[in-house]
C-alpha cells in the first residue's frame, strides 16, 4: 500500500510564500531547520540549534511578548514528541498569533532515522486535540496543506498542523553560527 506524503522542502516553500514580511518563524533543530534555511533566509527566522522540542516554547515567548506579530513554530516530530507538554501549555495560553507546523517523518532523521512514535502509531494531531487545541490538522497533500493554512491563517486562536513527509534529505544546512543568528532575529524584532 502506498502511503501519501509531502516533501519538507516543498512544504516549507509553500508556508514561506505565505508569510507576510513581519511575521516570524522559529525554526526547531533537525532537518526542518536545514529545510527552512533551504527555503531562503530571512532576518525574522529564529534557527534552533542545539536543543529538540524548543520550537514551540520559543514561539509561544515571542507570541506572548509580541501580540501584534503572526509567529509559526516550525518542529520534527521526534522534537515535539520530546517536549508534548507545551501543547498543553499552548492550549492554555492561548495565543491568537501562533501556528505550528509538525513535519512528521516518522523518524529522527538527522541522527540516523531511527524510528519515533509516530511510525508506531502515535497520532500529534490527536494530541494537540486532547491537549485542547481544537484548530489541528493532519495533511499529506499540497492541497490539503493550503486548505488547512487557509482555515487556520486568519483565526485568532493558536493551531496545529502535521504535515507527512517523505524521507528526502534536507536541501541545505542552515548557518552553524547561534550568536549571529539570536543577534539578527533580535534586531529584526527590534529587541537589539
Ligand atoms: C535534548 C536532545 N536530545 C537529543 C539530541 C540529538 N538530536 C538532535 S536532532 C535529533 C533528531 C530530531 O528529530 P526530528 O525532530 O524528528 O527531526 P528530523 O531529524 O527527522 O528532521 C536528535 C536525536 C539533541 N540535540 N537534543
Amino acid at each position: 500500500m502506498s502511503v501519501e506524503v509531502m516533501n519538507r522542502y516543498d512544504a516549507t516553500v509553500r508556508l514561506r510564500a505565505r508569510l507576510g514580511d513581519e511575521d516570524a518563524v522559529i525554526g526547531g533543530i533537525g532537518n526542518t531547520n536545514f529545510d527552512l534555511w533551504a527555503a531562503g533566509p530571512r532576518n525574522l527566522n529564529f534557527y534552533m540549534l542545539g536543543s529538540m522540542g524548543l520550537a514551540v516554547p520559543i514561539a509561544l515567548g515571542v507570541a506572548l511578548a509580541q501580540p501584534e506579530r503572526r509567529v509559526i513554530a516550525l518542529e520534527g516530530d521526534g522534537s515535539i514528541l520530546m517536549q508534548l507538554g507545551c501543547l498543553s501549555t499552548l492550549a492554555k495560553l492561548a495565543p491568537g498569533n501562533l501556528g505550528t507546523v509538525i513535519m512528521d517523518n516518522g523518524c529522527y532523521q538527522i541522527t540516523g532515522s531511527q524510528p519515533t512514535g509516530t511510525a508506531f502509531g502515535t497520532d500529534i494531531e490527536a494530541v494537540a486535540n486532547a491537549c485542547g487545541l481544537e484548530h489541528s490538522a493532519t495533511v499529506a497533500t499540497e492541497t490539503a496543506l493550503d486548505a488547512a493554512l487557509d482555515r487556520f491563517w486568519q483565526i485568532a486562536a493558536p493551531w496545529v498542523i502535521v504535515v507527512k513527509i517523505d524521507g528526502e534529505p534536507p536541501r541545505g544546512t542552515t548557518e552553524r553560527d547561534p550568536l549571529r543568528i539570536r543577534m539578527r532575529f533580535m534586531d529584526a524584532l527590534n529587541l537589539a
